[in-house]
């Protein structure tokens, strides 16, 4: 079977990773690009060696020829152009957050299924090596029942000199980087039932929250705490590790800062180092995101290929814009919000 042929949309600070990702792909290669900014395009073309180049989505679109898009624009531009995606027929991925509303969110969603593409969104941080040993280790079933959880980001990284975008919004934490701490807590604990949230903004030189706190109750019963945080100047700066801590009836699991894995069963703790590698094109300490971000494209090559589900397709990624949403409620009226309210 011929690779699979791709086009992406948005060659910005975060495209270059996933531009890497494609070029190392097995089953699939990117064969063209679109940007409004042409210097943008041209940089990443030039860098990629991609030779159709499109300042128009439109365009791209009309000209046609490959099998998938993957969108990795800003939010406002999503829903425009997933539902273009499936008016063609085409396959697609579009980065996080996967719209600024639910409504847009659904449309999408129900855009592509009426079209029958699939519709992957782009929630890389599940597929980070530590997280997955983390779901190994409560798989083996070595601390027994899971009744309690606790995600956490907490950093005082600049990231607003890569994003500027990041320091205008109303919305900051809770949807940019919050959003991939809330999935990871689903992928963990399973889906949530109702949240309560807490929000702060410390940097006075940005417009949204940089501190979020939520509590979750999950669907089996489990409680979980997902805490984020970029105003926070600790001694070694961690950024971007998510940090785990779990009990079970039979043991724990924490997952600590500089990667180290500790299952604590039986009287006896197993101490691992979960590092991720650092691919080739890597730049520390972005190793872990950007290895999270070839395996969830490898993932895609291979659930497309199979006409199988992706695993934070659109449909599944409803449930965590949902806790994205419910927990802006819940901190606005300073209430638990049941799901089912927002979804
Ligand atoms: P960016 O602003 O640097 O890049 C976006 C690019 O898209 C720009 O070059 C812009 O010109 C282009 N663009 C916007 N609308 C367009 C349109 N309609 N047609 C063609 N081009 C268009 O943004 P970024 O920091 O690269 O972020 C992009 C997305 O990636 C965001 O949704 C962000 O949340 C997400 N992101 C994800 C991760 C992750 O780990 N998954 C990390 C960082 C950013
Ligand atoms: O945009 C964010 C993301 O998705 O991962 C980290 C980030 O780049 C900054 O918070």
């Amino acid at each position: 079977m011929g690779d699979l042929k791709g086009a992406l949309i948005g060659c910005g600070f975060f495209a270059v990773n996933q531009m890497h990702g494609w070029r190392d792909a097995e089953g699939a290669r990117i064969v063209a690009i679109c940007d409004c900014d042409p210097e943008r395009l041209k940089a990443v073309g030039d860098a990629f060696g991609i030779q159709r180049r499109y300042t128009s989505a439109e365009d791209l679109f009309a000209d046609g020829g490959f099998d998938f898009v993957d969108i990795a624009t800003t939010v406002r531009s999503h829903r425009g152009l997933v539902e273009m995606a499936a008016r063609h027929g085409v396959a697609t991925i579009c980065q996080k957050p996967i719209a600024p509303t639910m409504e847009d969110a659904k449309a999408m969603v129900s855009a592509c299924a009426k079209s029958g593409v699939a519709f992957m969104v782009h929630e890389n941080f599940r597929w980070q090596s530590p997280i997955r040993a983390v779901k190994a280790a409560i798989d083996s079933g070595a601390i027994g029942e899971v009744f309690w959880g606790r995600v956490s980001f907490r950093s005082g990284y600049d990231v607003f000199s890569g994003q500027p975008y990041l320091a205008t919004g109303k919305r900051f934490i809770i949807e940019d980087l919050g959003i991939h701490a809330l999935d990871v807590a689903r992928y963990i604990f399973g889906d949530a039932t109702a949240v309560t949230a807490r929000t702060r903004r410390v940097n006075p030189a940005i417009a949204g929250e940089d501190v979020a706190t939520m509590l979750l109750d999950h669907d089996g019963g489990i409680t979980s705490l997902v805490d984020c945080s970029y105003a926070t100047k600790l001694p070694v700066e961690p950024f971007p590790e998510t940090l785990m801590e779990v009990d079970g009836s039979k043991g724990t699991l924490r997952l600590t800062q500089g990667y180290h894995l500790a299952v604590h069963s039986k009287g006896a703790t197993k101490l691992t180092n979960v590092e991720p590698p650092a691919l080739s094109w890597a730049s520390p300490p972005w190793h872990n995101i950007q290895e999270s971000v070839a395996l969830i494209q490898q993932h895609w090559i291979e659930a497309l290929r199979a006409g199988r589900e992706p695993d934070t397709s659109g449909r599944d990624n409803l449930e965590t814009f949902a806790l994205v949403e419910a927990s802006y409620l819940s901190a606005a009226e300073g209430r638990t919000v049941s799901l089912a309210e927002v979804l």
